[in-house]
């Protein structure tokens, strides 16, 4: 029986077929551990996020999609990180937000990718740029 050459490329060939066979063989499972959540509540099934905070100082995260935070407060030391490009730099970002707000009335946020975030009970005017935490 003739020995067959194991050359470079035929070596890491049949490593990455393993290797996609071997991560086929384990299913990927993610579990959430959630009291009284439907699934209609989850925003990847058209339901809306809402966020609440603790006493603290909170950092709610805001990316895209319809979003209420239920309990802001600047007086606790509550912030918004919003994770969305409004500008090409930090201060073309804040720029854009200092826009934003000025010209919001109401407790809601819109964004122009269509994202919405609402502040419950909190007139967004009010608002300064410093309440947020903005990346280019
Ligand atoms: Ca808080």
């Amino acid at each position: 029986m003739r020995d067959l050459p194991l050359t470079a490329a035929s070596f890491w060939f049949l490593l990455g077929l393993g290797a996609v066979t071997h991560a086929a063989d384990r299913p990927n499972i993610l579990f959430i551990v959630a009291d009284d959540l439907g699934y209609g509540e989850l925003g990847c099934f058209g339901g809306k996020d809402v966020l609440t905070g603790g006493g603290g100082a909170d950092t709610f995260q805001f990316g895209s999609g319809t979003v209420t935070v239920t309990d802001f407060s600047t007086v606790q030391g509550d912030n918004i990180e919003l994770f969305m490009s409004l500008g090409a730099t930090h201060a073309d970002a804040v720029t854009a937000l200092d826009a934003l707000i000025a010209a919001t009335t109401g407790d809601t946020l819109s964004f122009s990718d269509g994202g919405k975030l609402t502040l419950t009970n909190v007139d967004v005017h009010s608002l300064h740029t410093s309440d947020f935490i903005v990346h280019p």
